[in-house]
């Protein structure tokens, strides 16, 4: 272990020794820990952390004043579509997207390293249980999504294959997920397919560029963004451990949309056709505040803009025919093949450039008292997963339906949008939807027919209540079998078991 001497010695490299400046109060364990947490810091690399930091909150805050002249949509050659495609052109994307699972060459990643501060609980997103009425949580969904999608691939090519789980997560969130994924035996996916592998983190800085103590003996640290994610895969050689399964495409995803699409076959059998090495799946943003970032070009090359560093005069320009004019909102859902990952991790990954975000961080005062800020006091910096996007040689967006794919959870009950309820009314409206479709009638609890409504206004509770287990249907496929001509009571759990009683019932 590093003596405290050395430590020192860094520190003062580093320009930060004010983080000994507890030391002769602290009891031997508290000083064991902090010296181990020191020892971890590479003294130049934290001084030029804290110098960027400090530098980047001296310029003005907000957008960046010139980026609007540089901005263009993207042009439309590189966009594809799942509502205006024509339907072959989607079934042989849908095609080769299950080819390539059937062959073993797709994996699925999730960001999940993120502390779900806006949605104000002490547990990772994925551990959260939106209210649905099997009280399924996201990483059961996506777990389950991710063996349907197996199954659909496999039976289409009469083999076995796996779909491997990547999950990204940091110091807050590897402990409580891997637990729960012990706890949950993995939800039935064999453990030695889920790679749980962890971000690096990065301390938050003072405006003046001071490293911030947290407590006396620990320094305030945060993750490094969802593009910590390309250091975090040369960290853990996850990407020799993709080669060595065979794996060439990555379908990477974060955690809190309930609709997400796992190792979706049309999205990547789309970008696999375009031979991209990246692609983004994207959803028409029709409200300029929604804070999802935009695909685009900046400067004539395709990238994303985050929300946050768009204006909001850039956010709302129309086009002639009346729709936003950057209107490809970016769902984090990315593709990448693994030799671009390969690119990026051995080359590009430094000259990504980290985000400032200011934000309020818990710190102790010169007398070593807890300090809950009331506005921002210190910066974090992160980098963006889309941030690799300008290194692609070929860039493609993928625009699929809002309804269908994308319905973020971010924000607690009680918010207007992006809350437990709104996912749950969305997952439970699709499933009606697909219900209805197959041919299904719902009665409620009391007997009486409900009406049946395939078109549900957004933002609207379906007449019944109707949810569908993604081992059962992964994108309202197969259901006509189990549904068609059936009129059953609401609310309707239809998982497996249910699926085959209403297979052995009687024709109706
Ligand atoms: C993200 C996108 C935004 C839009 C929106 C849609 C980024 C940078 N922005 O914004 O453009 O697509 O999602 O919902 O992707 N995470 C980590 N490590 C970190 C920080 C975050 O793994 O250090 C994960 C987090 O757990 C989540 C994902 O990244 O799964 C997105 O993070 P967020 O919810 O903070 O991003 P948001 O909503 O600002």
């Amino acid at each position: 272990m590093a003596s405290e001497r050395d430590v020192r010695a860094r520190l003062r490299l580093a320009g930060q020794e004010h983080l000994l400046r507890f030391w002769d109060e602290l009891a031997p364990g508290p000083r064991a820990a902090l010296l181990a947490q020191l020892a971890e810091l590479d003294p130049v690399a934290l001084r030029e952390h804290c110098q960027r930091a400090a530098a980047a909150c001296a310029r003005p805050p907000g957008p960046c004043p010139e980026l609007a002249a540089r901005l263009r949509p993207l042009p439309p050659e590189r966009v594809g579509s799942m509502s205006h495609g024509d339907p072959e052109a989607r079934q042989r994307w849908e095609e080769e997207g299950l080819r390539q699972i059937a062959l073993n060459k797709v994996a699925v990643l999730l960001l999940a390293g993120g502390q779900g501060t806006r949605l104000g609980v002490d547990y990772p997103k994925g551990m959260y249980r939106v209210g649905l009425p099997s009280q399924k949580t996201l990483y059961q969904l996506q777990a389950e999504r991710i063996r349907r999608v197996q199954q659909l691939a496999g039976e289409r090519h009469g083999v076995c294959c796996t779909v491997p789980w990547y999950v990204m997560t940091s110091e807050f969130t590897l402990g409580p997920t891997a637990t729960f994924f012990r706890e949950h035996d993995f939800f039935q996916l064999d453990p030695s397919n889920v790679v749980l592998f962890e971000q690096r983190m990065l301390p938050a800085v003072s405006f003046e560029g001071q490293a911030i103590l947290e407590r006396k003996d620990k320094v305030a640290l945060a993750p490094d963004g969802n593009g910590g994610l390309y250091r975090a895969l040369a960290d853990h050689q996850v990407l020799e451990d993709m080669q060595h399964r065979g794996v060439d495409f990555v379908h990477v995803y974060c955690v809190d949309n309930i609709l997400v699409r796992l190792a979706d076959p049309v999205f990547l059998g789309f970008c696999v056709l375009q031979g991209a090495d990246c692609g983004a799946k994207v959803v028409e943003k029709t409200d300029p505040q929604e804070p999802v970032g935009v695909v685009c070009q900046v400067d004539g090359v395709p990238q994303v803009v985050e929300y946050s560093e768009i204006s909001p005069e850039t956010a709302s320009l129309r086009a002639s025919d009346g729709s936003l004019l950057y209107n490809a909102g970016n769902i984090c859902n990315h593709f990448f093949t693994r030799g671009f990952l390969q690119t990026v991790a051995k080359e590009f990954e430094p000259l990504l450039q980290p985000h400032v975000a200011v934000k309020k961080v818990p710190h102790v005062d010169e007398q070593g008292a807890l300090v809950k800020p009331l506005k921002p006091n210190g910066i974090k910096m992160e980098k963006f997963v889309f941030d690799v996007f300008p290194f692609a040689s070929n860039l493609v967006a993928f625009q699929v339906q809002r309804e269908e794919e994308f319905s973020p959870l971010k924000n607690a009950d009680g918010a207007a949008s992006d809350s437990p309820s709104s996912a749950r009314r969305a997952l439970l409206a699709q499933h009606y939807r697909w219900a209805v479709r197959a041919g299904a009638r719902f009665l409620d609890a009391q007997g009486t027919p409900l009406p049946a409504q395939p078109c549900l206004p957004p933002n609207e509770d379906p007449p019944a209540i109707c949810e569908i287990s993604p081992l059962v249907s992964y994108a309202g496929e197969g259901l006509d079998v189990y549904l068609r001509g059936r009129t059953l009571r609401s609310p309707l759990i239809l998982d497996e078991t249910r699926a085959r009683e209403l297979l052995l019932a009687q024709d109706p």
